[in-house]
This record gives structure tokens, C-alpha cells and sequence, in this order.
């Protein structure tokens, strides 16, 4: 499956509906490569880095040049963000994604058995991975919290979920008329609503509208976001990046001080005590975002900072919202927003059920991540590399030959 989705420079993420390279999909992707072919998976991390900006950030999406008529949006979508790149000539998006790719930098480093090897692929990325996190922690700050701010669903990667149906209830309308593409190959009942499009189109507006700068049109939108999950990987990513540096006996990028200062925060801002569970901060009106996922067990993975106590019950929690179903819904099924064929609003996703299993593994939770990988390889097996499935009948939706499917089985098979 990789082999056919792969493009030369990288791997796209399905066959037809996603014809560019995706951030947070190659991070995944590489982790599968890595099983079985070590210079793929370096090739992918390093061709997401060639899209990096020169304030650091590296996009969302890095369009392919001889695709754009087979996406929406382009990169007229996203104008002025040609003039930012490292590289110019390289067409990106103008937001970024949850920081995976830096973890499975680590990891892929980890699987090359020859030292050599491993330490030269790391010296090549550590700068730019770096500079990532630093644009992250220096850029995407508002005052008064050193937590990461997302603007845009799409830079979370949980495009419609109901985290984020405030943005939708504001009714943002673009400017410009478009026209969608990704109903043609998937049917409009397993993607995000036409109010949903329009509030994403506009944002992407807003954005290139502020010049890409977060001081510039934060008092202009209405989707200023502290998400669990991003954030927790945020962390993650710099704890990795940390260990790969001390290994290669340069400094450590992150003061222990500074991760530390974004822990304490994560935990004043995420947690609710009432409810139990990690949430999503709407940062703009300051309150957090009532709406349950499973964002806040995936943020078990990365770097927060649970006890193995906290974890077990999270996730026993969760399960027991989804008693019968295939684990793990992206929305629990008691939930009013729960739809199982709606790809962020309830459908189970690989890479979800990767960061949760990796999280519990993490902990020391070794039987209930084992059963979680087991579960979620039979279901990716019976799918055709589905990009989500439902988990009241465990079918296959969305696109087939998803490549992240497909990478993270590979890997959930390796690492057992
Ligand atoms: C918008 C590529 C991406 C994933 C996201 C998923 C979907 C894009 C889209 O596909 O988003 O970025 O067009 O729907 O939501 O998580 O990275 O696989």
C-alpha cells in the first residue's frame, strides 16, 4: 500500500481524494517505512521538512505541483505563503499540524541499527525540527499562557469534529466562491457540511489576510484554540527532541524550566476535575470546550505528564461510554454528536488508536494497550486500509488505501 502511494519524493496519503503530502499523515507514514525500508522513511520526514517555512513553522500540506487540480483548496488558497518558504518554489499551506513527525524522527532513528547511520539522519532534521517547535512555543503564544494556539480545524487534523462546532455556529462565510472536490470519491455523509467548508474557507482567509502573524488577526477570528492533543504532542516532540540531541552530545533546544512552565499549564488548562477528563480550551473566550472525544486519551501519548493511575482510569472511562463497539470512537456513542459514519464525529480512526495504545504503553499499562493494538489490527485487516471505520459494524469508510492505516499496522505489528 505504501509502495502505490508513493509519489517519488513522498508518500501521498490515498490514492485519489488526498493527492499532496500531509504533516501529521508522514509523520505516521514513516513510522511504517521504517519496518521495511529505512531510507523511505528518512526520505518522508525529510521532504516534510523541505517545506518549512523561515519563521520555522512546517505546513500542513505540501502541494504537489503536478496535482492542484485534484484538490481544494490549492495554494492560491493560502496567498503569500510561496514568499515564506525556506526553499522557494515549494507551495504549501499557511498553518501547521499537531508535531508528530518530530517523535517519529526519534523512533525512526531508533529502528537503524547502525549507529552511523542513525546519528547522521538525526543531525540533518534536528535543526529544522528545532526550529518547529521553537516557532511553536515562540510564535503561537497569546499573552499569558506559554501553550501552543491553533487556528484553523484543519491544523488539529480532527477537521469537523464537535470540538469545534463553535466555529461553525459563527457562521463565517468566505469571501471568494469555491468549489468542493472531496465528495466526488467519498459520499457527503462521511464528510464535513457545507457550513462546516464555509467557516474553513473563510478561516484560511483570515489567516493569509493577518501575513500568517498570530498578533495580526487574533483579535479577528473567532477560532483561537488550545487543543489537548496538539499540545500534548508539542511537549512530546520537544522531550524528543531533547533525547536526540543529547545523544548526539549537542545542547538540549528546551530548558527543562520551559517544559516544565508548559506541563503546569497544560494541566491548569486541560484538566477538569469535575468532569474527569482532559479538554480543549477556547482561548479566545477563555472557558474550556464542553464537548467529549477522544482527543484527551490520544493526548496520553506525547508529552503530558499523567500518572499510570490517571491513565487507566481515562481510558476504562472511555470504554465504558462505548461498551459493544470497535474501539476507540473519536466521539463517545452517548454523546448527541455522535454519527459513526462522519469521519471526525464518531468513526474510529488508526492514528487515534495508535496515540492512545502508545500512551498506555507509555505508562506501563501494557494489557490495555496490547488489546487495543490487537483489536485495532484485526479491524484495519478486514477495512482495505479504510481512512476511518464505523465502530457499530467495524466496515471501512472514507477513502480505501489510506496510507496511515496501512504504516501504523505495520508498525503496531512490529513494536509488539
Ligand atoms: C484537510 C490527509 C488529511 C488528514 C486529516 C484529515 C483530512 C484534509 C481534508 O485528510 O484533512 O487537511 O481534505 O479533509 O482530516 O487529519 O491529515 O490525510
Amino acid at each position: 500500500m505504501l509502495r502505490a502511494n508513493h509519489t517519488g519524493r513522498w508518500t501521498k496519503p490515498s490514492p485519489v481524494q488526498y493527492p499532496h503530502q500531509w504533516n501529521w499523515d508522514s509523520g505516521f507514514i514513516s513510522l511504517g517505512w521504517s519496518t521495511f525500508d529505512w531510507d523511505r522513511a528518512t526520505l518522508e520526514i525529510e521532504s516534510m521538512l523541505a517545506a518549512q517555512w523561515s519563521n520555522g513553522m512546517v505546513p500542513h500540506l505540501h502541494y504537489d505541483p503536478d496535482h492542484l487540480v485534484d484538490y481544494f483548496p490549492g495554494p492560491d488558497r493560502w496567498p503569500g505563503a510561496e514568499l515564506r518558504v525556506r526553499h522557494l518554489g515549494e507551495l504549501t499551506s499557511g498553518i501547521s499540524n499537531p508535531p508528530i513527525l518530530a517523535i517519529a524522527a526519534e523512533r525512526v532513528g531508533r529502528r537503524q541499527h547502525d549507529p552511523d547511520r542513525r546519528t547522521a539522519f538525526w543531525r540533518r532534521v534536528l535543526p529544522q525540527l528545532s526550529d518547529w517547535i521553537r516557532y511553536l512555543l515562540r510564535d503561537r503564544q497569546l499573552p499569558g499562557s506559554p501553550l501552543v494556539t491553533v487556528v484553523h480545524p484543519w491544523e488539529t487534523g480532527w477537521d469537523n469534529s464537535p470540538r469545534w462546532d463553535f466555529l461553525a455556529a459563527a457562521g463565517l462565510k468566505p469571501k471568494r466562491p469555491y468549489e468542493r472536490l472531496d465528495t466526488r470519491a467519498v459520499g457527503s455523509g462521511e464528510r464535513p457540511s457545507g457550513r462546516d467548508y464555509d467557516a474553513y474557507v473563510a478561516l484560511a482567509e483570515v489567516i493569509s489576510e493577518g501575513g500568517f502573524d498570530l498578533a495580526a488577526y487574533s483579535s479577528n477570528t473567532p477560532f483561537l484554540v488550545n487543543d489537548v492533543l496538539f499540545d500534548s504532542l508539542t511537549l512530546g516532540a520537544a522531550d524528543a527532541i531533547n533525547r536526540m540531541a543529547s545523544e548526539l552530545g549537542t545542547g538540549e533546544p528546551f530548558a527543562e524550566k520551559q517544559l516544565d512552565d508548559f506541563a503546569r499549564a497544560f494541566e491548569e488548562v486541560h484538566w477538569n476535575a469535575q468532569a474527569n477528563e482532559y479538554r480543549d480550551h477556547d482561548a479566545r473566550a477563555g472557558r474550556q470546550i464542553d464537548a467529549p472525544s477522544a482527543a484527551g486519551l490520544a493526548a496520553l501519548a506525547g508529552g503530558a505528564r499523567v500518572s499510570a493511575e490517571r491513565g487507566a482510569a481515562l481510558f476504562d472511562a472511555y470504554q465504558a461510554r462505548n461498551r459493544g463497539l470497535l474501539p476507540i470512537p473519536t466521539v463517545p456513542a452517548d454523546s448527541p454528536s455522535f454519527d459513526p459514519d462522519l469521519y471526525w464525529r464518531g468513526p474510529v480512526w488508526v492514528n487515534v488508536n495508535w496515540l492512545v495504545a502508545d500512551g498506555l504503553a507509555s505508562l506501563g499499562l501494557t494489557a490495555r494497550a496490547a488489546d487495543l493494538s490487537q483489536r485495532t489490527l484485526t479491524a484495519v485487516e478486514g477495512s482495505n486500509f479504510a481512512e476511518y471505520l464505523n465502530p457499530t459494524d467495524a466496515m471501512g469508510r472514507g477513502i480505501r488505501g489510506f496510507s496511515w492505516s496501512a504504516a501504523l499496522a505495520l508498525d503496531l505489528l512490529e513494536s509488539r
